[in-house]
């Protein structure tokens, strides 16, 4: 026996995020929103761009970073200007109340920002004016007048030739501005200079697509650009002119260096400014990498290390709009599904970088594939193993670790360095990609070794297996932090890890502490449906007569078929056919104890851990006076009976479906009152490959079909 665990084994788990050519991987770092107008409310887009840039500023601090982390609002505009005239409201009562619903939107997005700035602050104001008489003096404004084409909605001029059937290239609407004197900003001085920084910065803009978008585009040619306005008054005068007020994206942009002390408190400022990381949407990224590089370049100062634009959400495969109807409100996401599964959701369905499709179903299938029955099943299997079986402690010591210990060890001592990699390169994907692989090799390891199984036969290689499983659990927790942050540091609770010892730096030093007390397990996150039938139940009582529930079709649909395990097995005391069993289907509620008359056919040390079909809605009923809740699916000739098994990668609790027959299932009582398991059964057959179908169809799971384990064919499946 043991009672420490080389958990320093590895050496390849640098203690810094790797070093790009754009973080030093050592000053502190400084990560940007872009600043959201206060036009409208936040939507999920706003919510998007926050948790990016939230993941990497708290994966930075826990890696021991000082980091400054800035989100604020963009008040000024014509934009802004004509919605507070639609609500008859003064833009400045107008834009306090807006810029509050943005503050909300972060705060209930668990979002860590150090600072909230506004374009109406004071400080900002005089910045701005600062960097607008730098510029002059520098050279680079001069007045002239202007006419052309301008979008409100992008605050954007746009060229005759750039539109397309009359619009902007983004298809908003696009006025006619009338010939007015405007100070211009002499932006074509600055074709050439761009180009060269871009050449020597390949990391400058990221992804490369877009790298490639802007070196297209300022290829083509630079126009001076018209940057200040005489036909509104909202936004920071010009200095010395009081007819005019700067364009929107000067006093915009100028938000970045303002922040953080620009001009006034220039110690401060120069020990954040380069900032390292401006994450924007792909919408504003010519703004950021032409425009605001050509502004600093003209003031004389530093230019920002590194652009990242992401993609762009769309909901149902078409653009989010509020005249389709089709906004997808974050908070309401985070009261649907839950703060983290929507933090999940958002940074793991698509390659940062790339477009994305919202969709419910894919919300549901994601957060409850990967984090309650994948993250949370695991946790509470092995949490549970542990307080029932080794006297509520995390184990007193171990055994010698085998080479399957070492193998899962080693993997998650790696799991660091994976993650710095990915969220240096801005690829949260992947970041999450490694977290959840390293739980799917968990679960796959929990499943190999059955420490239930071991719990009867070898006690203290169960401790070793479970003890294994909560240190992958601590660092993989520890790790998830920055996506999930509410519901791993409640995994970190019950693993008893002290508050202080969850950064990276004790990934490798504090494993977990032999025969720590703990406190009975938890669950922390629950499957979607379960809630969301919850919530249809109390909607039924409200809606009472109003609404009639979905009719319940007499296929195979009726049934609720669910993939489980066998976690307990025992032999009836009393029939000496039946086996009893504790089956988990993922409920909340625990394992379901459930009798199969499968003695002729198994020995009881087949059964647990054996993956199993359960027939879910059927009424309890007595077996042999042992109650028994479900049914297990098997295939059957006659002579033999085999069970029909999942595919190995199936997610315990999902439920099972055959194509062609949706529908829900239906109640208990409904099932024994429409006789359906006499409609449905004799439909239930395996085919010449033993695949389990219903009328030729297969019985599918989101990982393949199910088959009867030794392939049994063309038999009865019940
Ligand atoms: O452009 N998908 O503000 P804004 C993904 N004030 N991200 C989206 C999105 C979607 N459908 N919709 C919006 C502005 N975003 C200026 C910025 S910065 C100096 C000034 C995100 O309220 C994305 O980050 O229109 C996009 O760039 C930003 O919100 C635009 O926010």
């Amino acid at each position: 026996m043991f009672s420490t665990i080389d958990i320093n084994k590895s050496t390849s788990d640098s203690t810094k995020t790797p070093v790009t050519s754009f973080d030093d991987g050592i000053s502190p770092f400084q990560i940007t929103t872009p600043i959201y107008y206060v036009n409208d409310k936040p939507h999920i887009g706003h919510a998007y761009t926050s948790l990016a840039c939230d993941v990497i500023a708290r994966f930075m601090r826990l890696s021991g970073r000082e980091v400054f982390f800035m989100s604020g609002t963009d008040e000024h505009g014509q934009k802004v200007e004509e919605s507070a005239k639609k609500r008859k409201m003064n833009p400045q009562d107008f834009v306090d109340e807006v810029s509050q619903s943005f503050r909300h939107l972060l705060t209930a997005m668990n979002i860590s920002n150090d600072y909230f700035i506004r374009t109406t602050d004071d400080h900002h104001k005089k910045a701005v004016q600062h960097l607008w008489n730098t510029m002059v003096d520098n050279g680079y404004i001069y007045l002239g007048s202007y006419e052309g084409w301008y979008s409100v909605r992008d605050e954007c001029y746009y060229l005759e030739s750039e539109l397309v059937d009359g619009k902007a290239p983004t298809g908003s609407e696009v006025i006619w501005q009338e010939k007015e004197p405007s100070y211009f900003f002499k932006l074509s001085a600055f074709e050439e200079k761009l180009m060269q920084y871009y050449d020597e910065n390949p990391d400058f803009i990221a992804p490369d697509t877009r790298r490639n978008e802007v070196i297209g585009f300022v290829r083509q040619g630079l126009r001076d650009l018209s940057i200040s306005r005489t036909s509104f008054s909202w936004g920071v005068p010009v200095p010395n002119d009081k007819d005019h007020v700067m364009y929107v994206w000067i006093d915009a942009l100028a938000n970045y260096i303002s922040a953080i002390g620009y001009p006034d408190n220039m110690e401060a400022f120069e020990k954040l400014w380069p900032a390292n990381l401006h994450i924007v949407g792909k919408d504003i990224l010519r703004f950021h990498a032409v425009y605001w590089p050509a502004f600093l370049m003209a003031a004389g100062l530093p230019l920002p290390k590194r652009l990242f634009a992401h993609g762009w959400w769309t909901k149902d495969g078409e653009k989010i709009s509020k005249s389709v109807g089709n906004v997808i409100d974050p908070l309401e996401l985070t009261k649907t599904y839950g703060l983290d599964q929507t933090r999940f959701f958002l940074m793991s369905e698509v390659n940062f970088g790339n477009d994305g499709d919202f969709s419910h179903e894919k919300m549901i299938t994601k957060v409850n594939n990967n984090l309650a029955n994948e993250l949370g099943n695991l946790c509470q299997r092995t949490l549970s193993l542990a307080y029932n079986n080794c006297g509520k402690s995390i184990p007193a010591s171990i055994q010698a670790l085998t080479e399957e210990d070492e193998l899962l060890l080693s993997k998650a001592r790696n799991l660091r360095s994976v993650c710095a990699e990915a969220i240096a390169n801005q690829e949260i994907h992947k970041y999450v990609e490694a977290l959840v692989t390293m739980i799917w090799d968990s679960n796959k390891y929990i499943d190999d070794q059955a420490p239930w199984f071991l719990r009867k036969t070898d006690i203290d290689r169960m401790a070793t297996v479970l003890y294994v499983l909560m240190e992958v659990l601590r660092i993989s927790s520890i790790l998830y932090q920055p996506l999930i942050p509410e519901s791993a540091n409640k995994i970190l609770d019950q693993l008893t890890v002290p508050e202080n010892e969850r950064s990276f730096e004790y990934i490798k030093s504090s494993p977990l502490a032999f025969g720590t007390r703990l406190q009975k397990p938890q669950i922390v996150f629950s499957r979607f449906e379960a809630e969301n039938k919850q919530k249809k139940k109390s909607k039924k009582k409200k809606a009472k007569s109003t609404k009639q529930a979905a009719p319940i079709k007499s296929d195979v649909s009726s049934l609720d078929i669910r993939v489980g395990i066998i976690v307990k097995a025992w032999e009836h005391e009393e029939a000496d056919k039946l086996f009893c069993e504790e089956i988990d289907i993922g409920e909340e509620t625990g394992p379901r104890q459930i009798v199969s008359g499968l003695r002729s056919y198994y020995d009881l040390k087949d059964l647990v851990g054996q993956r199993v079909l359960v027939l879910a809605n059927l009424k309890a009923r007595k077996l042999m006076g042992f109650p028994s809740h479900g049914m297990v699916l098997c295939a059957s000739n006659g002579e033999k009976t085999e069970f029909v098994e999942p595919p190995k990668d199936a997610a315990i609790g999902e439920r099972v479906f055959v194509e062609g027959f949706d529908g829900e299932p239906a109640t208990e009582n409904q099932l024994a009152r429409k006789k359906l398991l006499d409609i449905v059964f004799p439909e239930l057959k395996t085919n010449v490959d033993g695949i389990a179908t219903y009328k030729g169809s297969p019985l599918f799971t989101s990982a393949g079909s199910c088959r009867a384990q030794r392939g049994l064919a063309n038999a009865d499946v019940s």
